[in-house]
């Protein structure tokens, strides 16, 4: 039985966090992982505090077990979900796409264990001044807004940076790849692109199918040259924009380019004009499956690989 110190600080059977996928990670999905013994997350995303309040009693309706929420920062609602959380008691935030320093006093005076994504080690030891309870370190190989560094990398660097405990995610999606986040120093990972395949999960079928198609060199990454690079499905959107990228679009035509995008491709599944955000990971995700069977899988998966892992050692 996998059992690390995150478990017991978040009251969760299994260390497993379900990512924030903004437009994906809604109620039902969250507090199924959540039933299955994980930690469900609904996220933000770019939606206003009204939208975010009704999943969060979707989630309460749906579950007993804790759940957490998932604000990204470059939202232009961030302020309003930040009292929303403390309004609504959640148990966990989770943040991205940004610094939330000027959030973590609030939270923590509500009593929410606040566990932010660290992109450096450098905000690794803010997050860890600033009274984090974990933080994620999520390398580039997971989908939507990236960081400049890869899992294998900023995973032991942040382990080495701080005496918190530290998520891993990035790349995260059977077994293997627990195992080898907890060899890296994690005591729990976070995986989204797999949650992706889970029947609870309500993208378009399309967004499932091609998940469920991915295959090594699917995904890549647009929007560097605006600064905020984002890894999704190579479709002909991702096309389309990385020709205007590189082609001299003015950046406020590129911004444009961008607006609406994911909606498209979770909603509509428009494979001409969405945005399928998706991580490297992809290409493992095989079959459609309940989200509590995925937390098993990834579980009953690492703990026969990092039994075994002493078998080079003479
Ligand atoms: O946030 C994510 N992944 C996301 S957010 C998102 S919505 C979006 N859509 C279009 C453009 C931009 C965002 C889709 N996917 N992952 C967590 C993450 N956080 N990755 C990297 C970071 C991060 C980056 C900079 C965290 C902190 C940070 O701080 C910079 C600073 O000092 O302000």
């Amino acid at each position: 039985m996998l059992k690390t110190p995150i478990c017991e600080m978040l009251g969760i059977q299994y260390p497993v966090f379900q990512g924030g996928m903004a437009w994906i990670a809604d109620g039902r999905l969250a507090a199924a992982v959540s039933n299955g013994g994980g930690l469900g997350i609904v996220a933000a995303g770019n939606a206003p505090a009204d939208v975010v309040r009704e999943e969060i009693r979707t989630a309460k309706s749906l579950t007993d077990k804790p759940f957490g929420v998932n604000i990204m920062l470059m939202s232009p609602f961030a302020d309003e979900i930040a009292e929303l959380v403390c309004e609504e008691k959640v148990a966990v935030v989770t943040t991205g796409a940004g610094n939330p320093s000027k959030y973590m006093k609030a939270w923590k005076e509500a009593g929410i264990h606040v566990i932010p994504v660290v992109p450096s080690v450098a905000m690794a030891k803010l997050m860890t001044r600033l009274g984090a309870s974990a933080v994620i370190a999520e390398g580039g190989e997971s989908g939507g807004h990236v960081g400049e560094l890869t899992t294998m990398v900023l995973v032991p660097l942040v382990c080495d940076a701080t005496d918190l405990p530290v998520i891993a995610a990035g790349g995260i999606a059977d077994g293997r790849g627990v195992a080898a986040a907890f060899m890296l120093g994690a005591c729990g990972v976070q995986v989204g692109t797999r949650f992706l395949s889970a029947k609870e999960c309500s993208i378009h079928p399309t967004y499932k199918d091609r998940i469920l198609h991915a295959t090594d060199l699917c995904t890549t990454v647009t929007g560097k040259r605006l600064g905020h690079p984002v890894r999704s499905l190579r479709t002909q959107f991702a096309r389309d924009y990385t020709k205007a990228e590189f082609g001299g679009m003015p950046d406020d035509e590129l911004e444009q380019l961008g607006v609406g995008a994911l909606r498209k491709a979770v909603k509509e599944g428009d494979m001409e004009k969405g945005c399928f955000l998706a991580g490297q990971a992809a290409a493992f995700v095989k079959k459609e499956q309940p989200a509590a069977e995925i937390v098993r899988e990834l579980i009953e998966g690492a703990e026969p690989v990092l039994k075994g892992a002493c078998k080079w050692v003479k």
